[in-house]
């Protein structure tokens, strides 16, 4: 069974509250946000991952989403090049810090951008939705890096969401989680898909670890359709980080 033993993760800045946003619901309160993030690593560590906390980036006021910055898994690391202009740079910081665990660190290029919300792996693929932050390139770059290691990357054109993983989450054994246009997706047609529920969809971004589905609290029916499908959850409180588009895969690099 698929085993994560790391993760990193960057502390909110109090600048967040100018981060990037389309959800409507208002700037985050830093106080409830760092707050909510210590229960996020919490809950990592209780899974058994050793968590690497990195200090707010006063400079990037979406840089908690360390997610976007960089692609992992045992055999490799990729530093992404964020799409959004206000982000690029995140991944600098995140770069060195992965130099620490990873003998070799490749990087997305220019004219490529590739955010890491975008890359979704199940077993031996790699989904990349190509969205406003990820383009062709930058998912042809991420194929050429990946497929030394003997992974396929299959690209999947997205329309309104922000990234892949906002409307999908890959709950290992062949179960994904899925919403709206990515339900009937055909590049899914071999997995079981499990639709969220109505009115639930940001439950949508949940997070397998290690046997465990870290889901948002306030989405009940969501979680019980994870229940459903055979995994133990665990509900954490991100209003915070919702507010910034952002949710529980957002916040953290996991290998
Ligand atoms: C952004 O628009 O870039 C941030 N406000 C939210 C990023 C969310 N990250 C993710 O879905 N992986």
């Amino acid at each position: 069974m698929m085993r994560f033993t790391n993760a990193l993760v960057r502390r909110p800045c109090r600048g967040m509250v100018r981060g990037l946003s389309s959800a409507g619901l208002g700037p985050p309160d830093i106080g409830r946000a760092l707050e909510q993030h210590a229960a996020y690593v919490e809950a990592l560590r209780d899974c058994g991952l050793d968590v690497t906390v990195l200090e707010a980036d006063e400079a990037f006021p979406d840089s908690v989403f360390v997610e976007d910055t960089a692609v992992v898994c045992p055999e490799a690391a990729v530093v992404d090049l964020p799409g959004a202009p206000s982000r690029q740079g995140e991944e600098r910081s995140v770069a060195q810090a992965l130099a620490g665990f990873f003998p070799r660190l490749d990087a997305i290029a220019p004219p490529g951008t590739l955010e890491g919300g975008d890359v979704m792996r199940a077993g031996g693929q790699f989904f990349v939705g190509l969205s406003g932050r990820t383009n062709r390139e930058g998912a042809r770059q991420l194929g050429a890096f990946l497929g030394r290691h003997g992974y396929e990357v299959v690209t999947v054109p997205l329309g309104a969401i922000l990234h892949l993983k906002t409307g999908v989450s890959y709950l290992e054994d062949g179960r994904l989680l899925a919403t709206g246009e990515l339900v009937h997706e055909p590049a899914f047609s071999r997995f079981r898909v499990i639709p969220v529920p109505a009115g639930e969809e940001y439950a949508a971004n949940s997070l397998w670890v290690n046997g465990r589905v870290l889901v948002p609290a306030g989405f009940p029916a969501a979680r019980r359709a994870v229940e459903a499908a055979g995994c133990g959850t665990l509900a954490l409180d991100v209003s915070e980080f919702r507010k910034l588009d952002g949710g529980l895969s957002c916040l953290s690099l996991r290998w």
